[in-house]
């Protein structure tokens, strides 16, 4: 922190997200401003800090978080390097902002949970931006408040236009379904104790090698049954919808009504090309509340254990779309008291 407070972050990758937060961070937020980049393409992250007033790239993310205008960190790079920079920040006491997926897997997730705990209080906020939606926050206040009794199933559907080539039938669970997993997670503050992935026939949108569209299904530990359809090459645009069906009602966002327009016999509007522009509002949200918190010294949003508990599902999930229909369920170690 410098002597006015402002909140020295150091930006870790610097792909498509981490130089949107470097963006944000400058332009929209306040309290905070990106005291270092990090990337390991040096030309790349030298581009990006000669933009930003008083920022030094670095190649190595250590560096960068020993600099002592650095107070604390958001990890943007890909998820395989998350535990390694996580550990690091922990050592210098720095909290982080870490993008999805908290690590990989469930096994390297629980080893930086188990860091964490060892350190007796918390330093990571989990990137899981829709909890910071405008219309998953109403939605979570309506449930929440108990007008509509208990929620006994959740409607899904996301969908995006198209994806990366490089994307697998195990990126639709760890990159995409994993969203739906945390908001299940927290809208119904239950846990998902299974997981059953179905085919349809595959689209002919869908690149070899990519089984598209599918659903999938997931239990609670509270009775609830929740579907999605992921749905990444349907072409028209990024929509993320879901309704939840309750005993005295039900509730559904993402119908995305922003204007209308009336013209030559037609009525309708836009449909967002992409999760960056759809969710912009919840990043803003989310890395404004991850710098006020940090500024009281607090901890708030999604934690290492959410982060460990989707990890764990996405593990099902992806062992539940190989077995083609076969249910298989989630195992989690005990919630230690560092995250109940
Ligand atoms: C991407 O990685 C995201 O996180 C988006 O929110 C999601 O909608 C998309 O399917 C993923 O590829």
């Amino acid at each position: 922190m410098t002597e006015r407070g402002t909140l020295g972050v150091a930006v870790i990758g610097t792909g498509r997200m981490g130089a949107d937060h470097v963006r944000r961070i400058n332009d929209v937020i306040s309290g905070a401003r990106v005291a270092a980049v990090v990337d390991i393409d040096a030309d790349r992250v030298k581009a990006i800090a000669d933009g930003v007033d008083a920022c030094t790239p670095y190649t190595d993310p250590a560096a960068a978080m020993a600099a002592a205008d650095v107070g604390a960190v958001l990890i943007a790079s890909p998820g395989p390097a998350h535990e390694a920079a996580l550990l690091t920040a922990f050592e210098r006491g720095l909290p982080v902002l870490c993008e999805k997926p908290l690590t990989p897997d469930a096994a390297s997730a629980l080893r930086v949970l188990r860091a964490e705990e060892k350190l007796g209080r918390r330093l990571v906020q989990v990137g899981f931006m829709r909890r910071y939606d405008a219309e998953y926050l109403k939605l979570k206040a309506l449930l929440d408040d108990g007008r509509l009794g208990r929620t006994l199933m959740l409607h899904n559907r996301h969908r995006n236009a198209s994806v990366p080539p490089y994307f697998t039938n195990a990126n639709l669970i760890n990159d995409s379904v994993v969203h739906e997993m945390d908001v299940t997670r927290w809208l119904l503050d239950q846990e998902i104790t299974a997981v059953t992935v179905l085919r349809p026939a595959r689209s002919s949108n869908a690149p070899e090698g990519l089984d598209d569209p599918q659903f999938v299904i997931f239990e609670t530990d509270g009775g609830a049954l929740v579907d999605v359809e992921i749905n990444v090459t349907c072409g028209f645009g990024y929509q993320v919808q879901a309704e939840a069906v309750c005993e005295n009602g039900t509730a559904r966002i993402g119908e995305a009504h922003g204007m209308l327009v009336n013209s030559a016999g037609h009525w309708g509007g836009s449909i967002a090309p992409d999760f960056v522009e759809r969710f912009e509002d919840a990043y803003d949200r989310e890395v404004q509340a991850w710098v006020d918190a940090t500024r009281r010294g607090e901890v708030t949003g999604p934690s290492c254990w959410d982060g460990y508990a989707a990890a764990a599902v996405c593990e099902a999930g992806v062992l539940a779309q190989a077995e083609g229909g076969r249910r298989v369920e989630v195992r989690l170690v005990e919630r230690p008291a560092l995250y109940r």
